[in-house]
């Protein structure tokens, strides 16, 4: 049961509501459409969720900018738009990092480009970063703050953020950041900054709990920490499951897979015999899943199915201990 929302302090524009941690979502195994139904999306809101009254929403863009302004609402949905499917994933627990998390989902996404912003605020030469923040505030991993906080570099914001206000055709709901979240392809879920009420151009990165402290990574070969950005290569089996009877003889496997650039290969094992599946085609500039399909002939008996994806940049999924390892899944093949 959600609690009705408790007023804060300060301008009534926002209500912060404890998040619902009871929304039961299908295992990836299910999410069998390209696109996922909102009913069936994750939901994270570090502080809880914020309830939004969009007639006193603005969104400012400042900082170092020769023209800094605010619109509201209607002044944003009259504004040209894109619309765009692409994939929505969590990085996981940043105080937990080895733990896969598969939360995921593919959305058609319409908003704004940034850059239609960027243009109108004219950024400095000097301008790197934008800080996006977001309306909710609260106390996480015993800190408090006032807002949400994330900086993204400007290059990639400009040429593919959009400022989302819906999400599969309708306007986004509560939890999902309503009336508008910031969404940048080819990130991950920490950066997609919801209940948007600011963005200011900067030339370095700003220090806040979600900026430089958490969602930060140590990749292999590098000596620096850096912020979780570009989605890893990933992928799911979404049929079989271990739910459905499957008989001898072949047998359809398909799933999704992505990653920041395009898959080029997704490799299917049985009991970890591996060959290539079949790969739909995607874009460098397109960010949907891609789907994967593969026909084994299966013997009666327990298997092991699972899948490897590698992208076009040569990155590979691991087999274990990471975010994005290998799926697999145990299937009881029955004899006719
Ligand atoms: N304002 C705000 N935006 C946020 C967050 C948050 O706590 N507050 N959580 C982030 C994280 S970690 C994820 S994975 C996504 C989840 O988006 P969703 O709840 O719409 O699935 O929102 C991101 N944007
Ligand atoms: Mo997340």
């Amino acid at each position: 049961m959600m609690s009705p929302p408790r007023p804060r302090r300060g301008p009534p524009t926002v209500c912060m509501a404890p998040a619902r941690t009871t929304k039961i979502i299908p295992p990836p195994t299910r999410l069998r459409t390209r696109v996922t139904d909102v009913a069936n999306v994750y939901v994270i809101g570090h502080f809880g969720i914020a309830h939004v009254d969009e007639r006193n929403w603005s969104l400012r863009v400042a900082g170092m900018v020769r023209n800094p302004f605010q619109i509201n609402i209607d002044q944003l949905r009259a504004l040209p738009s894109v619309t765009l499917t692409a994939v929505l994933e969590c990085f996981g627990n940043p105080l937990q990092p080895d733990v896969p998390t598969r939360r995921v989902a593919n959305l058609t996404w319409r908003g704004v480009p940034v850059r239609t912003l960027l243009d109108q605020a004219e950024p400095e030469p000097k301008a790197r970063f934008i800080c996006a923040e977001g309306l909710d505030e609260g106390e996480f991993d015993g800190t408090t703050c006032q807002e949400y906080l994330k900086d993204l570099p400007l290059d990639i914001v400009a040429r593919r953020a959009i400022i989302a206000y819906e999400m599969n055709g309708e306007p986004l709901t509560y939890e999902h950041g309503y009336p508008a979240r910031l969404f940048t392809p080819g990130y991950f879920g920490t950066n997609q900054v919801k209940w948007l009420r600011k963005i200011t151009v900067t030339a370095q990165r700003p220090k806040h709990l979600f900026t430089t402290r958490l969602y930060q990574r140590t990749q292999a070969g590098a000596p620096q920490p850096v912020p979780v950005r570009d989605v890893d290569v990933n992928s799911v089996i979404t049929a079989p499951s271990q739910e459905d009877a499957v008989y001898e003889g072949d047998t359809r496997v398909t799933g999704w897979a992505w990653s920041t650039t395009p898959i080029r290969r997704v490799e299917v094992a049985v009991d970890g015999d591996a060959f290539d599946a079949a790969v739909e085609r995607r874009t460098a500039d397109e960010f949907s899943w891609q789907q994967f399909s593969a026909c084994p002939d299966l013997a009666a008996g327990t298997h092991i199915i699972s899948a490897r994806a590698t992208d076009t940049d040569g990155r590979i999924q691991p087999f274990g201990e990471a975010r994005n390892q290998v799926h697999s899944v145990e299937l009881n093949v029955r004899a006719r």
